[in-house]
């Protein structure tokens, strides 16, 4: 028996080992927006082994797995002390969520778990499921982490054990290890997900980003990415929301869509980072998508380009709920780097890297939805017709470019 344990014991360990410390590389050519990287960056099998595995041989001679991990998704993320920090959702085998730390030196591969996953403390209402956390550093002085906490709807018969209610939960901290819970948000709308904290205060106030909706998974005459005020944080009322981005027909997000991290701040707008949903034969779509808001009137978007910026592409498309992506995480660093931290299929977390240039030209300068197919034929005839007064390069020239230290 002892042999098993010692066996199982040694594979184990090298394999999570090898895992953690696997290299990350960029994978080839791009789109020039942004790299997206050749594996993910944590997934189930980064849950420490102490927290799946009682490691004794006197009480697991089988080194059984005790505790399941399903998968690692929707993290938040902050720049930490150096370090590049998510807060992932943790979805165990018994489908409840929770949040964990894991960091990385250089925020694209040798993540690793904290030694415990967050204790988040309760309201009075105990939380069933956690999940979707976005980090805020405020400038109130505290990292807040806004997320969705799910109960079983009230109101639903005894037979429906499937019908639940989603709210706003909010927890501060200044260490990420210990929680304060604030009372969830109050808002007009039946049902609330995808609420993100500004960073700033407006007119003295909390901002939030917030998604209005009328039942659990639709939107109903809910929907769209609604912004509201509150006096307070401890106990945040946001009674009016105004859609900002709204969801619209024959669209990326003509089901819902919703806000994903908190907007990066930059000279000419705030930039967003948001989801769209729509409907297919094949179930629902989720893809990325940007915007760019007024830096003085954060209701007012100056720039959106059409369609998404980021879709499930190849093993993403495949997972707990196939053709996702989910963004709630990302990092703009110091020199102009960009972390974006974006979720597959429900399943695994991943990292693109772009830069606050790169990302600003891409929202200026993509053509908006034209909202006909007429119109999009338009737009790529005017790229055709600016293409075509482009001289066009010898090949030798390309060649001689491609090989100086500028040749990207
Ligand atoms: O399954 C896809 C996503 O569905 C929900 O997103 P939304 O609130 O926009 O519908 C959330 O449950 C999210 O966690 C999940 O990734």
């Amino acid at each position: 028996m002892a042999s098993i344990f010692n066996r199982r014991r040694h594979l184990l360990q090298t394999a999570h080992d090898e895992l953690l410390a696997r290299p990350n590389q960029p994978e080839a050519l791009g789109n020039g927006i942004f790299d997206r990287y050749r594996h993910p960056i944590l997934t189930a099998a980064h849950a420490p082994l102490a927290w799946r595995y009682d490691l004794s041989p006197a009480t697991n001679p089988y080194l059984m797995e005790r505790i399941g991990v399903n998968a690692v998704l929707n993290a938040g993320a902050i720049k930490w002390q150096g370090k590049y920090v998510v807060v992932a959702r943790v979805e165990g085998a018994d489908r409840k969520s929770f949040f964990a730390v894991a960091e990385s030196p250089n925020g694209i591969d040798h993540f690793q778990f904290w030694e415990r996953p967050i204790t988040m403390p309760e309201t009075d209402e105990p939380d069933t499921n956690v999940y979707d956390m976005r980090l805020v550093a405020h400038e109130d002085g505290w990292v807040y982490g806004l997320f969705c906490t799910e109960r079983r709807d009230p109101s639903a018969p005894e037979a429906d054990q499937s019908a639940a209610l989603a709210k706003c939960g909010i927890a501060r901290t200044k260490d990420l290890i210990t929680w304060e819970r604030l009372a969830d948000l109050t808002t007009g709308s039946a049902q609330q997900r995808n609420v993100v904290l500004h960073p700033e205060f407006v007119d003295g106030q909390y901002a939030l980003y917030t998604r209005p909706q009328d039942g659990f998974i639709d939107a109903g005459k809910g929907g769209g990415i609604g912004f509201g005020l509150s006096q307070s944080i401890e106990n945040a009322t946001v009674m009016q929301e105004v859609i900002v981005d709204n969801k619209q027909y024959h669209t990326i997000s003509e089901l819902k869509n919703g806000l994903g991290p908190a907007p990066i701040k930059t000279e000419q707008g705030w930039l967003h980072l948001a989801h769209g949903v729509r409907n297919t034969a094949a179930g629902l779509r989720y893809v990325l998508y940007m915007f760019m808001t007024d830096l003085h009137d954060l209701t007012r978007i100056t720039h959106k380009p059409a369609g998404y910026f980021l879709a499930p592409d190849g093993e993403e498309r495949v997972g707990d709920v196939s053709n996702v992506t989910f963004g709630n995480g990302w990092i703009a660093d110091e020199d102009g780097r960009v972390f974006i931290y974006y979720a597959s299929s429900d399943t695994r977390m991943h990292v693109a890297t772009s830069t606050i240039e790169q990302l600003l030209d891409y929202v200026v300068n993509t053509p908006e939805d034209g909202l006909r197919s007429a119109a999009s034929v338009q737009n790529i005839n005017a790229l055709i017709d600016r293409n075509l007064a482009v001289p066009a390069p010898m090949v030798s020239e390309l060649v001689a470019n491609a090989a100086s230290p500028n040749g990207l």
